[in-house]
């Protein structure tokens, strides 16, 4: 059935615009429909590429002289800025859009005003407020206003919350379907943060394995003593390793690697993650991180409140009481909600925002 309100072309609209996930970045995620005067559809799009055509622009293109008279239904407000492309709003008016049913206000004071230009000249305008255009925007926004890329934290971990098993017992916890979900946003994000502890307990590669590769995610180890085993897989040079490290850390011991270092300052006794992120941000262009662990990074980055969202993937298997990492009381800490449940093969996998 073809959507009918605009809260129901809105949704189809968010829909487009999370296909340019991993490629629209730094850009933000944006779609488009375009509906005639009975409000049927007559064309779509979204914003694929940072640095090709907006979402209104590929979505006008398909529609083409019909676009005369119809509303265009965008997740976010037209911009009305000469970037790496020109102004959408300069687009819609000159197709002839008659309505245009925006689904949040753009924060980047470069590229708005797009909804004020456009009542200006006469074509109608107006708001729905929908929190699913709000949320696919929210690592652009979280960057623009803070400089820091978006934050996801991911572990996989048993039903009473274990993050590492037995070393007699089979080591991987969640199923084979999610890590392969796993594998497909690595390749949709920019960097993938793990703490020495992990490389030393379980030596990932920190590559994208059978996924598209959108983006090639920077490796990047948190090491305050530069501790790294000299045989890690990280340290070869298939993609970027970055290692951040502390004070008087010796780098001689990895001299002859091509990974790239970043001393960091301290707080409260850890490595400031903030600097890192910074760093990541400015330096790699990152928008979205993932963290992979350890249960350390974990307990740093939550204690300096530089994380968005987690992404659990909680297996039905349990190992009692033994003395291994478990996330339980480091869970119970945050102040998070729910936001998203599914499940993927045998595992449940939820989503948190971290408030
Ligand atoms: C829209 N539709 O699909 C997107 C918008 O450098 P440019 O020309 O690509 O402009 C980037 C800015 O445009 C970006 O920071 C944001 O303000 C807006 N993104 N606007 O009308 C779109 N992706
Ligand atoms: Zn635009």
């Amino acid at each position: 059935m073809q959507p009918q309100t605009d809260q129901e072309l809105m949704l189809y609209a968010c829909e487009l615009a999370v296909r340019g996930h991993g490629c629209a970045e730094p850009n933000p995620m944006v779609g488009c429909v375009i509906v005639d005067s009975n409000g049927t559809m007559i064309s779509s799009g979204y914003h694929e590429k940072c640095g090709e055509a907006h979402a209104e622009i590929n979505a006008l293109k398909s529609a083409g002289p019909l676009a005369n008279g119809a509303t265009a239904i965008v997740t976010l407000e037209p911009c009305n800025h000469y970037g790496r492309t020109g102004p959408c709003t300069k687009a819609v008016l000159d197709a002839g859009i008659a309505k245009v049913v925006i689904g949040c206000k753009d924060p980047n004071l470069k590229a708005s005003g797009g909804a004020a230009f456009l009542t200006a000249r006469g074509v109608e305008v107006v708001f729905v407020q929908m929190q699913q255009c709000e949320k696919i925007i929210r690592p652009y926004v979280h960057r623009l206003q803070t400089g820091l890329p978006w934050v996801t934290c991911k572990w996989a971990q048993t039903a009473d919350g274990y993050i590492e098993t037995p070393e007699t017992e089979n080591p991987w916890i969640s199923c084979e379907q999610s890590r392969e979900l796993v594998h497909v946003e690595r390749g949709c994000v920019d960097a993938i943060i793990v703490g020495v502890g992990t490389v030393i307990a379980d030596n990932p590669s920190l590559t994208v394995r059978n996924a598209t590769i959108n983006r090639t995610p920077l490796r990047v180890v948190v090491d305050p003593t530069l501790r790294i085993p000299l045989n890690a897989s990280v340290l070869n040079d298939e993609v970027p390793t970055l290692i951040a490290h502390g004070k008087n850390a010796n780098k001689k011991r990895l001299a002859s690697s091509s990974v790239s270092f970043i001393e960091l300052p301290t707080i409260n006794g850890a490595l400031d993650l903030r600097h890192l992120l910074t760093h990541i941000a400015s330096e790699y262009d990152a928008t979205n991180v993932i963290i992979e662990g350890g249960q350390t990074l974990f307990e740093h980055i939550f204690d300096q409140e530089l994380a968005n969202e987690l992404w659990l993937f909680t297996s039905q298997r349990t190992i009692g009481n033994a003395n291994l990492k478990n996330m339980t009381s480091l869970f119970k800490e945050l102040d998070c909600i729910l936001e998203e449940e599914y499940s993927c093969g045998d595992d449940l996998v939820s989503l948190y925002r971290i408030n």
